[in-house]
């Protein structure tokens, strides 16, 4: 326990907080590879028992490395199906990515893999990269601690988001294809016909208007398909295309929410996850006053406020400094154009903690339409500036009707891989040309935003982008290992349509 903070320690010695619930703390002098598994685990979704995937073997804060542990893995398949697990924000070599066939194969039910890579610093996770096994939760915090978090003095907590359906995932994308996403309400079905004159309408749209999304964030004009090029002031977007049955923020719903022990005054590093399959939030620190420090695990120039968003796939780092008294603060999770809410509670000891209800009064807003919180993040560590060798367009696109999405007009299988030279400074350009936004996500890789509707920026450090509809985002690297790298959306029912290509990169000359 030397190597934690006294707040990590307090926090972590609490009462509250049974022996299953501690971190995994592994220390780095000469330790065996850590044993994980991925197996069936059972959780109590509002009292109702769910059978999900996860990843055993590790405490409630999820896999947590310090500074300088090798990440050193012993992966075993206890599911009766094959998996593979890709590490998302750790460059591997390329062999050990977690990608179907890129090289590796699944591994097979009982079949055990060794991973040994250097670990890179930050808030990072890790999740099936097979859709349908993403979507059941097979995914986990992994957190890898740096000098700076170990020497000060403030208390980690993480918090791991998912949206949840009690159905088979297979049912789940079968009815997004069919256009049935939102069909929990009653006469919901009404609003799902086809509208063949508005390719771009469908369910998503009409789905925002029963949540009464369209009233807020600057998404009026519903009824009407905007013009291209127009402003996103005046655009029906997609959002939200199915009706998940829960919100979950470490596993669970605000029915029983995690009541995370605070200390009056405490310095508190929020590490939040969005391990969702299709939902974007926002997270809401309500009364407590927070500044977001990080994005997908590389620090950015603090950014004060309450009230931040991440799509999925992405991370963010926010550190909140408590008041000096007792009390209990929500920290939530607002699923985006939508009144559905989770969350969990920092508390002092002996707080009264209240009930929350799971659906707020009037729906969040949609995030980032107009690229407002990207624009004002900015790398502390920003990529060397150097001429660009490689520039390369991606054109997003899809539709939900038939529910099929693109790069570059081509689904995984029929696409042309993204080719660049290693050691090459490349510019990939993100051009969504669909109502819905994409997470899009790099392996292999970090890359840095610096361009935002052709306005360059020097923006965050990242491996997942969220590009809104008819957006363009430019992101900047240096081509890694010579290998095929995977680059997708991260949206599980656009993925598993096909939204994924390759940056193929060669041996330099
Ligand atoms: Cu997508």
């Amino acid at each position: 326990m030397n190597t934690l903070s006294r707040r990590g320690f307090l926090a972590a010695s609490a009462a509250a907080l049974g022996a299953a619930q501690m971190p995994h703390i592994a220390f780095a002098q000469g330790m065996a590879p850590i044993s994980l598994s991925a197996a069936t685990r059972t959780l109590d979704i509002d009292g109702r028992a769910a059978t999900v995937f996860g990843l055993a073997g590790l405490g409630g804060q999820g896999l947590i490395l310090n500074p300088g542990q090798r990440f050193r893995i012993d992966l075993t398949n206890d599911l009766d199906v094959g998996t593979i697990i890709h590490w998302h924000g750790q460059i591997p070599p390329n062999a050990q990515d977690g990608v179907p066939d890129m090289p590796m194969p699944l591994l097979a039910p009982g079949e055990t893999r060794s991973y040994d890579f250097e670990a890179r610093p930050g808030t990072h996770w890790m999740h099936s990269h097979v859709p349908t096994q993403e979507m059941q939760l097979l995914a986990a915090p992994l957190i890898v601690r740096s000098a700076e978090d170990v020497a000060a003095d403030r208390q980690d907590v993480v918090m791991f988001l998912h949206d949840f359906s009690f159905k088979a995932p297979e049912e789940v994308l079968a009815e997004i294809g069919a256009g049935h996403g939102g069909g929990h309400g009653a006469g919901h079905g009404a609003g799902v016909q086809p509208d063949q004159g508005a390719p771009m309408g469908g369910m998503g749209a009409m789905q925002g208007m029963d949540h009464g999304a369209m009233g807020h964030g600057g998404m009026g004009n519903m009824g009407g398909m905007m013009g291209m090029g127009g402003q996103m002031g005046g655009m029906a977007m997609d959002l939200n295309d199915y009706d998940w049955d829960a919100y979950l923020a470490n596993d669970r719903t605000l029915s029983d929410p995690e009541v995370v022990q605070v200390e009056r005054g405490g310095r508190i590093r929020l590490r939040v996850i969005n391990a969702a399959a299709a939902t974007v939030f926002w997270i809401d620190t309500g009364g407590a006053e927070a500044r977001l420090v990080a994005a997908d695990g590389h620090a950015v120039q603090p950014l004060s406020g309450t009230r931040f968003g991440l799509a999925m796939g992405q991370r963010l780092d926010i550190e909140i400094d408590l008041p000096n008294e007792g009390g209990a603060w929500p920290i939530l999770a607002l699923r985006e154009g939508a009144r559905e809410r989770t969350g969990l509670i920092l508390a002092t000891q002996g707080a009264e903690v209240r009930r929350l209800d799971d659906m707020a009064e009037t729906a969040a807003p949609a995030f980032d339409t107009d690229l407002a919180q990207e624009a004002r993040l900015i790398a502390l560590d920003a990529l060397p500036d150097r001429p660009v060798d490689r520039s390369q367009m991606l054109m997003l696109g899809g539709s939900m009707q038939p529910y099929v999405w693109t790069i570059n007009g081509a689904v995984w299988g029929q696409h042309q891989p993204v080719a660049a030279r290693r050691g090459e400074r490349v510019v990939l350009s993100f051009h969504n040309m669909s109502m819905m936004a994409h997470p899009m996500h790099l392996h292999g890789h970090v890359f840095q935003v610096v361009g935002l509707n052709g306005r360059r920026v020097a923006g965050a450090l990242r491996d997942t982008v969220h590009v809104p509809p008819m957006s363009m985002v430019d992101v900047a690297l240096d081509a890694g290992e010579a290998a095929r790298w995977m680059l997708h959306c991260h949206h599980m029912p656009h993925l598993a349509t096909g939204m994924m290509t390759e940056f193929a990169v060669t041996a330099s000359v």
